[in-house]
């Protein structure tokens, strides 16, 4: 395994082998075997037209062999950051085609998160869309390059002639297939990818997941969701999140045959129009995206007939809101995922009862997941009650990467991985999520750090003390409320705030959308500060000034 991960112990591995789930053979294998099976199967759409099995795997073979060229090497790592264009599929399976490991970017990543992952991973490669929203990101790579020493490529879509950049477009059309035959075939154990933690820590950590690990894990899901060649699945949500990559996600889909769409934007039009021109059947959402799908009066004009399954997760769907999903997409129905980055994904399945379709938020998807809801001193709780959430299996890691320490923690010694979730067993079996125990805003399925945030707030010369919370919201679920006990003297407004986060460069959606100056903080009996206090405080604002 990748150097700074923890492997699953040898004889548990050895089960997960035995028994099938974990079989031989990397992401780039799943996708020739499909180009032999299918090859004239629609695979990949987005607005420039859709490709084949066999066309994509051909772009993805030239890609691999331009990648090689240019001087990566097996198990380097690399920042790939970008958006839901065709391009995201093809340098992703070039990559595991040699063995190289991405680091699952968002696109909303700036300087400061990216300068961390490529300290932390010592990557060599930054793969970026240009002027994606009139974005630089150029010159954020360059930045990003300067400090980072291992990082000596960058490789950007379409053409151009930057002299320090490589481009897509000439790659995808080149010659070469100079991977075929030497292609490294990779350990089941191998790591394939590192996705990003939701974060609850000051920095976010790095998820490593294996080829063996993720395939299982969509592959069931596939199962479970009943997904064929019929299905046409779309990625409106960003494709490097779990949701939307693997869990169930575009990895599924592929696995068995089915048509993937992009889509490179969550505006209720453009999904709307996506949905309508590749007939597509399964929609992933989180509730803030399926509220604005509903809330758009552009809905009407557009044929939506062909979804089936609208699956709704990152953050919990309320029953109310399952109610009025079902009433607005007639023939699809709303099912809950509940998963997370770090592996275990529960779903509510076609044929539950539409009362656990409404109230739960789906059970594990393997039979081999192990999962426990346990009181504070880890003792499990009784049936019914609400616990902590934690789990261990064939597709949940057992540490996280370069995170020793961290591990210690956000693992038991048994390998059981610390949700943060508080949930409890539902009378069917499967799980409602009622809470959480973790320092995180979840603000529209994307997660916030507030430690991360408040570490930034701290070296504001304004502020003495900082706690940033959640604050309920109708639509995101979420969104971030700064509270701050100002110097003496000083003062502060939330454009000043925000303004300050700006030059720290760090992704847009992490900035608080409130700030509520205090001249003390609320303290619990231990004489921390008290944030379920501060929650109560701004929930109860938010409610009066509604009201007025
Ligand atoms: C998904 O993954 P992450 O890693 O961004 O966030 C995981 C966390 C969970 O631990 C939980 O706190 C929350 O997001 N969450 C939900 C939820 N789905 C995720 N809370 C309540 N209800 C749900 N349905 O968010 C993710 C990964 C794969 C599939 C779906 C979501």
């Amino acid at each position: 395994m990748l150097e700074g991960c923890t492997p699953w112990p040898e004889e548990v591995a050895r089960d997960y082998l035995s028994s099938g789930c974990w079989q031989a053979g990397s992401l780039a294998d799943m996708l020739e075997a499909g180009a032999r099976q299918w090859p004239e199967r629609p695979c990949l759409s987005d607005n420039s037209g859709t490709l084949s099995y066999a066309e994509l795997n051909r772009l993805t073979e030239r890609v691999a062999g331009e990648f090689l060229a240019a001087g990566l090497q097996p198990r380097d790592i690399v920042l790939l950051q970008l958006p839901n264009i065709r391009e995201f599929v093809i340098v992703f399976f070039a990559l595991h085609r040699i063995g190289v490991v991405p680091v699952m970017c968002l696109p909303a990543h700036r300087h400061s998160e990216l300068a961390y992952f490529a300290q932390l991973t010592g990557a060599r490669a930054h793969i970026f869309a240009q002027g994606y929203r009139g974005y630089d990101f150029l010159a954020m790579a360059r930045e990003v390059q300067a400090g980072a020493p291992a990082l000596t490529l960058l490789f950007a879509t379409g053409s151009g002639t930057a002299p320090d950049v490589r481009y897509l477009a000439p790659m995808m059309e080149a010659a070469s297939a100079a991977v075929d035959g030497e292609k490294p075939l990779a350990d089941p154990g191998d790591v394939a990818f590192l996705l990003l933690s939701g974060g609850t820590t000051g920095v976010p950590k790095l998820i490593p997941r294996t080829h063996a690990d993720y395939l299982y894990n969509a592959r069931i899901c596939a199962s479970v969701l009943g997904w064929d060649a019929g299905t046409v699945f779309l990625a409106a949500l960003p494709a490097a999140h779990n949701f939307a990559l693997g869990a169930p996600g575009i990895i599924a889909a592929l696995a068995v045959g089915a048509g993937v769409a992009l889509c490179a934007s969550t505006d209720a039009e453009d999904v709307f129009a996506a949905i309508e021109r590749h007939r597509v059947t399964v929609l992933p959402a989180t509730p803030a995206l399926i509220i604005a799908l509903m809330n758009s009066p552009r809905r009407e004009q557009y044929d939506l007939s062909s979804l089936r399954q609208i699956l709704v997760g990152g953050q919990r769907m309320l029953p109310e809101l399952f109610d009025r999903v079902r009433g607005t997409f007639a023939g699809a129905i709303p099912l809950h995922a509940f998963g997370m980055a770090e592996g275990l994904t529960n779903l509510t399945r076609p044929d539950d009862t539409a009362a656990v379709q409404r109230e739960t938020q789906g059970r594990p998807v393997s039979p081999l997941d192990e999962f426990r809801i346990v009181d504070e001193a880890g003792a499990a709780v009784p049936a019914g009650e609400v616990g902590e959430l934690i789990v261990r299996g064939p597709y949940t890691i057992r540490g996280y990467y370069r995170a020793e320490e961290h591990n210690r923690n956000a693992f038991t010694a048994d390998g059981y991985f610390r949700t943060g979730d508080l949930v409890r067993l539902h009378p069917t079996g499967n799980l409602v999520v009622d809470g959480r125990m973790k320092d995180m805003i979840n603000r529209g399925g994307e997660k916030i750090s507030a430690e991360e945030i408040e570490n930034l707030i701290l070296s504001h010369q304004a502020v003495q003390m900082v706690a940033v919370v959640a604050m309920p919201d109708p639509v995101m679920g979420e969104r971030s409320c700064a509270f701050v006990i100002a110097k003496n003297g000083a003062t502060l407004t939330l454009a000043g705030l925000n303004e300050f986060l700006m030059t720290k460069r760090i992704a847009k959606f992490k900035l608080p959308e409130r700030l509520e100056l205090l001249e003390s903080f609320p303290v619990t009996a231990m004489g921390k500060v008290s944030k379920k206090a501060l929650r109560e405080r701004i929930a109860g604002k938010l409610q009066s000034e509604n009201a007025a």
